[in-house]
């Protein structure tokens, strides 16, 4: 049996367009990110996908987006599950700062090693930071000590995949469509460990912003064939943008 997985970076956030390092920070999607996430909607439209369930991460961003590619397809009726476990990656202190200051102020190694390094955290950020999640309601329902102070992407892996393997994977071997809308790096997490990506060559994935990336897997979840993005044009485009990130004024 194959099994069809969806994912969703969420559209352009206000903070993707002013270059901003986000994380956990709930910022909402800019006009541009919301078009992207109507676009989404209709790709699901055009190419026939009927999800069954749907996942999001905590953020409004994600979760906004759900709603307009799910309101578009009219599919919002479609049961809902949304866990932390697919927030972005918490970028520490680095939360609120300027890409393109950040690498002018530190260089470029250091810059792509916070931004893109497997298992180099950014510098924790401080619970009284005004950026900080320390004491946001929304993960009350979580111990403190989960709530991150900064994140790696092996942090973001190994947070993410006792859910992959407890919610996502399980209504997938039910023989259940899902669709999931979360983030650049918690979504470069999931991709790494569906494509089996070595540690070093993630450094060189990037994932567009509002673009459905479907993949066919088998009965043990492995891929069937590379996934494919419902538009791969916009999709190649979407990645070179997020790798020169930072490079923008
Ligand atoms: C971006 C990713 O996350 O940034 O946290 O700044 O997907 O929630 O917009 P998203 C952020 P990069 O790791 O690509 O710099």
């Amino acid at each position: 049996m194959v099994h069809k997985l969806i994912l969703v970076r969420h559209g352009q956030s206000d903070w993707n367009e002013k270059n901003l390092f986000t994380g956990w920070v709930d910022v909402r999607l800019s006009a541009v990110g919301e078009k992207e996430a109507a676009r989404a909607g209709e790709l699901l439209v055009e190419n026939n996908i009927r999800p069954d369930v749907v996942y999001t991460s905590k953020l409004s961003r994600a979760i906004q987006t759900c709603n307009i590619a799910l309101d578009k397809a009219d599919l919002l009726y479609l049961d809902t599950k949304r866990d932390w476990r697919l927030n972005e990656r918490h970028y520490g202190a680095l939360q609120g700062k300027d890409k393109a200051q950040t690498l002018a102020e530190y260089g470029q190694e250091q810059f792509m090693t916070w931004r893109r390094s497997f298992d180099v955290p950014p510098p924790p950020i401080k619970d009284d930071d005004e950026f900080s999640q320390y004491n946001d309601v929304r993960y009350s329902n979580i111990s403190k000590d989960e709530i991150p102070k900064t994140e790696s992407l092996k942090i973001v892996i190994d947070r993410l995949l006792p859910y992959w393997h407890s919610d996502i994977a399980k209504d997938l071997l039910d023989g259940k469509t899902v669709i999931v809308f979360a983030h650049g790096n918690s979504l470069r997490a999931l991709v790494k460990h569906l494509d089996g990506i070595s540690d070093s060559d993630i450094a060189g994935l990037n994932i567009p912003t509002g673009i459905p990336l479907v993949y066919e897997l088998d009965d043990e979840l492995k891929p069937t064939k590379k996934a494919e993005y419902l538009d791969p044009e916009a999709a190649a485009a979407g990645a070179a943008a997020v790798a020169a990130q930072g490079n923008k004024k």
